[in-house]
């Protein structure tokens, strides 16, 4: 039973139990019909309780059975018939109310929320908008400004704002069941949501100056804007016929190519790691994790796993670099505090559980190290030749390398099976993706404990063998190869940024290498100019902008020009190197259409793509899309290279 009925008194319980979210499926809503039907029906009913079981209240419509006909009784009637029950509906909220899950709490005549609730209608993360009454009954019960951001941009609220803002009535810090039963004990006869007048906005213009800014930063997806039309007809139109109108949206929204693509990443996100090999293999016990290296990118993997509970010891080479790492971390975290992402009492709680030292015997009881030295092999094999004198020997070590081969790395180590990659992206305490490498020989219970670590960190686990770049820099490196091809063929850095700007990557390729400075990837190409395959072509552009100091942002020059803002402009300079490199090689130059320009990133990201596969570096082409979308901004509600590729 999803649904099950239960008394106290006068009081119905109407409890859903439909793990593991208690997303309304079409049994749910049965249930709920019958449930209104039994409590209407019986006059010893007063007032009903509608609570969920498990971690979670509604986490909304049930998205498995969006690629199927709708079946009866429909979201939007039920949820009718719930607010126009003569009895008083409490909805108890703990968890997530989301998407449908809101709407069907937004139906109900009183709403009280534990403490720690939160509340959305992330639909148009899924490429959809509200469809059962969310955009007309959410501007009745919050201001509609707020209301737009709230489904336009589809992040969701803690429970006191949600009562700040008028969105439930009470917030529970004891029992939940117990404050919703003294609710239904005391609460009047029923007022419909959608009788309310909608609500002011909470300053004149703040919602025309909200959906200016939802569809400027919409980039070319549709949801956004397709939900403020919505919200639009809910102040334009008398309630019924809104939500007419929002129910024919949804359902043109729910067939659309964007949402397709959204639920392609939804799954695909939630089952990267579902791997055979891992099958009943526990992962080891992390608590204490061991950081070598307090550069940017330790001090970001020591303040994500501060932030997420666990004690972090950091080792640097002496006690000047120490206290220069420690300070780092001690940034990122005021910084937490400072946008209230942290409370006090939780950066205090997290500066306790940190050290910084400059001896490895400090490692000596960590459960997990991860070295985040400098991005050279030989340095990287010392470092773990160190550990392996001083780390208990079940204790796992990873590497934070981006490109090297981790086998090498663990080949000489006293157990390589315990070795393996943690590829984290900068800034490492928000970037979403960690990929995992596993070199031949990785234990289970090493890799194993990697997922765990990035399940524990709150990101998404992408598994990679090892290769040159892994997955997500193997990728991007195609991207790169094949947009300076075309700069020599005859495109300008400023119009393949913006083609691929407006296919919807939040910052073209040239914008982001002058971003994150040109010398860098000079070092390291100069590093493997012997290496390189000499019939291979190889673009000097970005040589010769390095050659004449122009390496991006800091110097005010590299693949453009910076105004004294640190404004990006085309730089007529870059464009003269470009056209005399390519006549200097015989080039005639050509012009690109913005579409031809995405098109051949695009093939080269699936060529590289299905390279990876055929080699077996990705587990499934699902990964791929993944790590793109997560790593570097891959537009999502395209799905990512892969499935393009697939559903062409
Ligand atoms: C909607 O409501 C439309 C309505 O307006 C109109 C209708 C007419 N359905 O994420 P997790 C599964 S649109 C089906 O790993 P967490 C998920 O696949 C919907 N399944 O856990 C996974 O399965 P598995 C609006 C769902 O604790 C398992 O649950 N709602 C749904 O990290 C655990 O998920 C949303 O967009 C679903 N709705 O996070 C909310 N949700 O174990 C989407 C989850 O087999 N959900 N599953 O891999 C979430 O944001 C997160 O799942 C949540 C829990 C925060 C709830």
């Amino acid at each position: 039973m999803v649904v099950r009925i239960d008394r106290d008194g006068c009081v119905a319980i109407v409890t859903i139990d439909n793990p593991p979210v208690n997303a309304v499926s079409h049994q749910v809503r049965l249930g709920l019909w019958e449930a209104v039907d039994a409590t209407e029906g019986d006059p010893d009913v007063s007032a009903v309780v509608l609570i969920c079981s498990g971690r979670t209240f509604v986490a909304g419509a049930d998205i498995r059975e969006f690629g199927q006909p709708p079946k009866e009784p429909h979201l939007p009637d039920l949820l009718l018939r719930i607010e126009a029950a003569t009895k008083p509906w409490v909805a108890a909220i703990h968890g997530t109310a989301l998407g449908g899950g809101l709407e069907l709490a937004m139906a109900c005549h009183t709403r009280i929320a534990d403490a720690g609730a939160k509340l959305g209608l992330p639909e148009v993360t899924l490429g959809l908008i509200p469809g059962a009454g969310g955009t007309v009954r959410l501007p009745r019960l919050v201001a509609i400004d707020l209301a737009l951001v709230m489904i336009s941009t589809g992040t969701p609220i803690g429970a006191d704002r949600a009562q700040e803002i008028g969105l439930v009535d009470s917030v529970s810090t004891g029992d939940l069941l117990s404050n919703a039963m003294l609710i239904a004990l005391s609460v009047g006869a029923p007022q419909p949501t959608l009788a309310r007048e909608l609500r002011a906005e909470t300053a004149p213009g703040a919602f025309s100056a909200g959906v200016e800014k939802i569809l400027a930063r919409a980039r070319g997806q549709l949801a956004p804007a397709v939900a403020v039309q919505a919200l639009q007809n809910a102040i334009d139109f008398p309630a019924e016929e809104a939500l007419a109108r929002e129910r024919a949206l949804f359902l043109k929204m729910r067939d659309s190519e964007e949402a397709k693509a959204l639920r392609h990443i939804f799954f695909a996100e939630r089952s990267t790691v579902r791997l055979d090999r891992l099958n009943g293999i526990a992962p080891l016990p992390l608590a204490q994790v061991g950081v070598v290296g307090g550069g940017t990118m330790g001090a970001g993997i020591a303040a994500a796993c501060l932030l997420s509970g666990l004690s972090v010891t950091m080792v640097e080479r002496d006690s000047n670099a120490a206290q220069a790492g420690h300070n780092r971390v001690r940034a990122i975290l005021d910084d937490s505090l400072k946008r209230g992402k942290l409370t006090p009492a939780a950066h205090s709680k997290d500066m306790a559980a940190f050290a910084a030292s400059d001896s490895y015997e400090a490692l000596a009881s960590a459960d997990l190290v991860i070295e985040a030295a400098f991005e050279d092999l030989g340095v990287k094999q010392a470092v773990f030749a160190q550990l392996d004198k001083v780390v208990r020997p079940e204790a796992i070590l990873a590497s934070n390398t981006s490109y090297l081969d981790v086998g090498a790395i663990a080949r000489d180590t006293a157990h390589p099976g315990r070795i393996l990659g943690l590829h984290f992206f900068a800034p490492a305490h928000i970037m979403k993706l960690l990929e995992i490498v596993a070199p031949q020989g990785l234990d289970d219970s090493a890799l194993a404990s990697g997922v765990a670590l990035a399940k524990m960190l709150g990101k998404i686990p992408v598994l990679s063998g090892v290769c040159d770049g892994f997955i997500a820099n193997r990728i991007m490196s195609a991207y790169r190869r094949e947009a300076e091809y075309m700069l020599e063929d005859g495109a300008l850095p400023w119009q393949i940024d913006k083609a691929m700007e407006d296919y919807g990557f939040p910052m073209g390729l040239f914008r982001m290498q002058d971003l994150a400075g040109l010398d860098i990837s000079w070092a390291m190409r100069k590093r493997q100019a012997a290496i390189r395959d000499p019939n291979q072509r190889y673009v000097r552009i970005g040589d010769l902008l390095c050659e004449a100091g122009h390496f991006g942002r800091k110097t005010g020059r590299g693949y453009y020009v910076y105004d004294d803002q640190g404004r990006a402009h085309p730089s007529p300079e870059t464009a003269a190197l470009i056209e005399a490199e390519s006549a200097q090689r015989g080039i005639a130059r050509r012009n690109f259409s913005d579409a031809s320009i995405t098109d051949r990133i695009l093939e080269a990201m699936q060529l590289e793509g299905r390279r990876i596969l055929d080699e077996g570096i990705a587990q499934r082409s699902d990964d791929i899309d993944v790590t793109m979308v997560n790593a570097f901004g891959f537009p999502r509600w395209k799905g990512g290279p892969m499935y393009l590729l697939a559903s062409n």
